[in-house]
């Protein structure tokens, strides 16, 4: 058993920060899984915007996004739409793809960055040239957050 759950520990050590600076440099695609609800459009169009920046995606439609969140410990202050897991980095809704490889490059000690809601302007969320104020929030596992990078609204 001892020997069982130090693999265990050493397993999580390299879950998070696992991919290498190398690998960011030299533009190789970045593996991602994302977990959306069949009837989420705008989920699907952030999708698009995450495939046209270097990620791979594995979609995993599901129902209940729900036991998702409380399994990867999105807080209902972080909740958005659709949860993804990279680098074992959450990604709560709809974080841009450059906060999410700057996440990536300084790999800070924390759970995952969200954009809590459904900000209108946010990557799948485009409505016209309208775009609102919105900040890409970091959590820990203890629920302390931090500003990760903000936006500015535009008409
Ligand atoms: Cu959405």
């Amino acid at each position: 058993m001892k020997i069982l759950n130090s693999m265990l520990a050493l397993g999580l050590l390299v879950l998070n920060g696992s991919i290498k600076a190398e690998t960011l440099e030299a533009g190789k695609p970045v593996a991602m899984v994302v977990y959306r609800s069949p009837s989420c459009e705008c989920c699907g169009k952030w999708l698009e915007h995450i495939k046209n920046n270097n990620f791979t995606v594995k979609d995993i439609v599901t129902d209940d996004v729900q036991t998702v969140k409380d399994k990867y410990g999105v807080s209902a202050a972080m909740a958005s739409c659709h949860t993804a897991i990279v680098d074992g980095y959450v990604i709560e809704g709809h974080v841009p793809a450059n906060d999410i490889m700057n996440l990536l490059k300084t790999k800070p000690k924390i759970a995952g960055i969200a954009v809590p809601g459904m900000p209108k302007g946010t990557p799948g969320m485009e409505m016209g040239a309208k775009k609102d104020a919105y900040k890409v929030v970091s959590f820990d596992k203890e629920n302390n957050y931090k500003v990760f990078n903000s936006y500015p609204e535009s008409q």
